[in-house]
């Protein structure tokens, strides 16, 4: 026992990793070791943040998302990593909260995730530069690898973590509009889809084959700020992504009417010489890649369709970081 630091409590704030090229299916003989290796872009202004103190002595872990208990289960993997690590068995006592849509398929486990292991890391006087952050934030959701970076970051197939690719003003110009289609919590979490798709897809394989020979071609198109030519990639990812569950046993169908709107709009805008390129995650909800220039007419080309809502707007964002 440590009871110095027993009242003290860190709070992590961090954003969502959200996919350029998409990670999907885990491979074996370890947690959450991606089968596809992944590029992404950390965005600034969606928030998850998490404040971590102790729990009292002989107490378990206490998780509170948005207001919820959540089921300690979800986080003990990684929390048992971080005690193991620090040679400390005390508990945890965690809040959390999103500033946006929770488990809508807005990435919100990237950045809860990143944020909670960077917390408990300082809490217990463990080292918390990202990359040493990475590994751990891994073990709690997949994604979270990429989310303590900020930046341009790529996770290769197999590895414990994420690396940085580009900083975070690389390419100042790049805006993310988010389209909130629906956001309720998604039907299926990304975990129990993914693991569905390994097991009873048959493009199951074509997906991870494939998904490889897109990882060169991306990282180039992102080095030199070609939206068009990482444009088409994002699709050919994130289509084949959905591919690979559409033909699950049971099929998983994120999408909703409102996401083929906007992907049928975005296919309207770019022939029109706009540039908006649309991925998608494990949710309805479309991420529209422009730039600051067109944001205006990508914002008011939306409002036809959706006349209720008001997307957000996210450029490339700063890794996880400590709030007093
Ligand atoms: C990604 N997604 O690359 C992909 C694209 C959703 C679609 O990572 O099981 O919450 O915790 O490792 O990271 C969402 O899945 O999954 C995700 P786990 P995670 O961003």
């Amino acid at each position: 026992m440590k009871p110095e630091s027993s009242t003290r409590e860190i709070t992590a704030v961090a954003g969502p990793s959200l996919a350029l090229l998409k990670y999907w299916g885990k491979q074996d003989g370890g947690v959450n070791l991606p089968a596809t290796p992944s590029i992404a872009v950390t965005l600034g202004g969606l928030e998850s943040r998490a404040r971590v103190a102790f729990a009292p002595e002989g107490t378990g872990d206490l998780i509170v998302l948005d207001g919820r208990e959540q089921p300690a289960h979800h986080f003990a993997p990684m929390l048992n990593e971080l005690r193991h690590l620090a040679r400390d068995e005390r508990g945890f006592v965690i809040e959390s909260s999103n500033n946006f849509p929770t488990a809508a398929g807005l990435a919100s486990s990237s950045s809860g995730f990143a944020a909670v292991a960077a917390a408990a890391a300082r809490l217990l006087g463990l080292p918390t530069k990202a990359e040493q952050l990475s590994p751990l934030a891994r073990i709690g959701s997949g994604s979270a690898a990429r989310a303590v970076f900020g930046g341009f970051t790529l996770w290769p197939a197999g590895a414990l973590s994420a690396s940085p690719l580009h900083p975070v003003d690389f390419w100042p110009e790049l805006r993310v509009v988010v389209v909130t289609v629906s956001a309720g919590a998604k039907s299926i979490s990304s975990r129990a889809a993914m693991e569905a798709t390994r097991r009873s897809s048959p493009y199951y394989e074509a997906w991870v084959r494939d998904a490889g020979a897109l990882l060169e071609d991306g990282i180039e198109a992102l080095a030199n700020r070609d939206l068009e030519k990482l444009g088409v990639l994002m699709r050919r990812s994130y289509m084949r992504m959905f591919g690979s569950m559409l033909a699950a046993d049971e099929p998983i169908l994120y999408w909703r009417a409102g996401s083929l709107n906007a992907l049928l709009l975005c296919e309207e805008l770019r022939g029109r010489g706009v540039q908006a390129w649309e991925t998608m995650d494990a949710g309805p909800q479309v991420k529209i890649l422009t730039e600051e220039s067109s944001v205006e007419l990508v914002l008011d080309e939306l409002k036809a369709y959706f006349p209720d809502k008001t997307p957000l707007v996210a450029a490339p964002g700063p890794g996880v970081r400590f709030v007093d």
